[in-house]
């Protein structure tokens, strides 16, 4: 990454670009530094981009001492995010397609969603949720395929007031039990069946086997997607499609206190369960509406795409709220990029006439290995902005999207952010900002990054350095606590650097002053821009019988971005077997779900340890990596020799 930045090369924004965007160069300088030097002032004309039942008087009341961290913004205004999703744009735009929904099979027809129906299904799915006694603060777990129903699903939430938890449909039961645990839910939203690229998860039959160890009161509704047998309990299990046909279109917003929480998104961290994310009502939807709109130079009558699953915060912030609070119309894709063939994402780009395209660096590798032919055949001449999100993009398939795909005349808005974050905070503007590949660039308004030394914390003034990711001071979008456990939010963000919020990325202020993110610094892993904490994995391979000790850390892989690399440690008089690594990878899958799954897995007699018993995963990274040249000091290990034997064994990952 430090050898990219110092030779990147530098794209400017096209005059067109910089003449038409919602934000040039000078407007992004006098915006940047009034939101950093009147913070209260510029949120609060901000602010007015969402419509309030009650407006707000105090903007921002923020406190990150450890021991009394607290976040709130906007705090005594209401307003409800369904309505300002959804009721304020009837009037002009109730016939305006609001989700454009692509199925999995490009031979199903596309559905075009008017703003009206969109009311109308919302209502009857918010009035379901009310018969199936839900009401304000009762948390729902939704666990769908990519479908018109989820994002009902989770508008109806939001329009009664209730928190929504969605759960990506390719975790395990056991994953999906945890959560509808940990977040007390009352009912659970799912379909019969996820069809994905030709193939159908059984979701229903999962929340079967989760609903198994959870409460006894908590109840199911089925969406039916494929119409697929399922088996039925009475009383538990309700039909969607049934309750809808007879259930009111009409159903008054809840009016919501602007720091009412609105969802809950579990993820993934370095130590530990996943981490119930909290996001509240007012903030979030400020943010999430203001940065797609500008970081996506979204205007009206755009046709606006992003690939992510609603499962992910990349869904929730830029394919429901941010989109829909701006009256955009948002496409749903239900599949995946290579089915049918690897020309699927173009062919829906030249099918709805897409303008801004949003995707993930590990489709756009896994694409570009298919050959320029399958984006060649299609007529991708409506795009006008092409963006990515999860993990840092490598130059090489930075240049290829934009040349293959944006035809060297679309911007490339590489978004850096984070669940927790609740929108972009760093990216290029399209209008405002140089490109170059690989780097997030600049701030959004309201983030003032600091580059910290990781030992000591002390602030990296300068340019040209590198260091640990903070931000100094709150902005709207961000996480209020995590569920259930304040104390863990503390710990996590605010205790290693006093005063700061700690990203847990690593960071180089380049010679010009923008920024790369330069990955994870934690034991969090990127696999396909999905989070992975390495100690969930490690638990789910010592929850075996067989093995003893596990550790787990990333090493680089050409589509992936990270692979899942696994130290194990058998029990006593375990044979190590083919048939067992099989056996752990099919474990692992099923404990948590298939991006989970090892990619390698060595068999290892013993760990590198400090005399104090802890796993120096220092080592093992580096071993990973191949780069056993540079282990640093080993000699605090209780026992040098197993090093030597970790390399000798070490996997090959061609
Ligand atoms: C939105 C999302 C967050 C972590 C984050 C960082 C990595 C995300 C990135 C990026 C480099 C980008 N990340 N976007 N790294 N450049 N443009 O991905 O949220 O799933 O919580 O992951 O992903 O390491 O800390 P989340």
């Amino acid at each position: 990454m430090s050898d990219a930045s110092t030779t990147a090369k530098t794209y400017p924004p096209s005059a067109d670009m910089a003449a038409k965007a919602h934000v040039n160069a000078a407007k992004y300088a006098e915006m940047y530094a009034r939101s950093l030097s009147d913070p209260e002032g510029f949120w609060r004309e901000h602010a007015g981009r969402v419509d309030w039942m009650t407006p707000f008087t105090k903007v921002k009341d923020v406190d990150y001492t450890l021991g009394q961290v607290s976040i709130k913004w906007f705090e005594d205004g209401t307003l409800n995010v369904s309505a300002n999703c959804i009721d304020r744009h009837l009037e002009t735009r109730g016939d305006q397609t609001a989700i454009i929904w692509e199925p999995d099979s490009p031979s199903d027809p596309a559905l075009h969603i008017t703003y009206r129906e969109l009311h109308t299904s919302v209502c009857k799915m918010a009035n379901v949720l009310k018969d199936l006694g839900v009401s304000k603060g009762d948390r729902v777990i939704i666990y769908m395929p990519m479908i018109p129903e989820a994002a009902y699903a989770m508008l109806a939430c939001a329009r009664i007031g209730a928190i929504h938890s969605i759960v990506f449909a390719g975790f395990s039961p056991d994953a999906l039990a945890a959560r509808v645990n940990g977040s007390n839910a009352k009912v659970v939203i799912t379909a019969d069946e996820a069809p994905r690229g030709g193939r159908n998860t059984p979701l229903k039959s999962n929340a079967d086997q989760a609903l198994l160890h959870t409460a006894d009161d908590v109840k199911l509704l089925v969406v039916k997607r494929t119409g697929g047998q399922t088996t039925w309990i009475d009383g538990r299990d309700f039909d969607y499609n049934a309750l809808a046909a007879e259930a009111s279109a009409d159903c008054v917003p809840e009016e919501m206190g602007a720091e009412d929480p609105l969802f809950v998104l579990y993820t993934s961290g370095s130590t530990g369960q996943p981490k119930g994310v909290v996001h509240t009502t007012g903030g979030y939807l400020v943010y999430a509406a203001m940065t797609h709109e500008i970081t996506f130079d979204y205007h009206d009558g755009d046709i606006y795409w992003c690939t992510a699953d609603v499962g992910w915060v990349t869904g929730h912030s830029y394919i429901v709220y941010g989109p829909l609070a701006n009256g955009a119309t948002t496409l749903m894709f239900e599949g995946v990029p290579t089915y049918p063939d690897a020309s699927r994402f173009w062919q829906v780009c030249e099918k709805h006439k897409v303008n801004q395209f949003y995707t993930a660096p590990t489709a756009i590798r896994a694409l570009m290995g298919q050959g320029n032919e399958f984006v060649e055949g299609c007529d991708l001449s409506a795009l006008r902005l092409l963006g990515t999100v999860g993990e840092p993009i490598n130059p090489e398939a930075w240049t290829w999207y934009n040349e293959v795909v944006g035809k060297g005349t679309c911007p490339i808005v590489d978004t850096w952010w984070q669940t927790e974050t609740g929108g972009h905070l760093m990216t290029p503007l399209p209008g405002a900002h140089s490109m170059k590949p690989g780097a997030a660039m600049k701030p959004f308004f309201g983030i003032k990054p600091v580059v910290l030394e990781p030992a000591s914390g002390a602030v990296i003034e300068g340019n040209d350095v590198e260091g640990v990711l903070c931000i100094a001071d709150s902005w709207p979008g961000q996480m209020r606590t995590v569920w259930g456990d304040h104390d863990r939010f503390e710990k996590t963000y605010f205790s290693d650097y006093a005063g700061y919020y700690f990203t847990g990325d690593g960071c180089k202020r380049d010679a010009d002053g923008d920024y790369w993110i330069t990955g994870r610094v934690d034991d969090v892993i990127n696999v396909s821009g999905h989070r992975m904490g390495t100690a969930e994995v490690e638990s789910a391979l010592v929850a075996h019988a067989k093995v003893a000790e596990a550790a787990v850390v990333g090493y680089p892989h050409d589509i992936k971005g990270q692979g899942i690399y696994c130290y194990v440690t058998l029990m006593n008089g375990e044979e190590p077997t083919e048939e067992l690594r099989k056996e752990l990878r099919t474990w692992v899958r099923t404990e948590i779900g298939p991006i989970a799954s090892p990619d390698l897995i060595q068999w290892a007699p013993g760990l590198p340890k400090t005399r104090s018993g802890k796993i120096m995963r220092r080592i093992l990274r580096k071993i990973a990596e191949d780069d056993f040249g540079a282990l640093g000091d080993t000699s605090t290990l209780a026992d040098p020799s197993v090093v030597d034997d970790l390399i000798e064994n070490r996997m090959n990952k061609s």
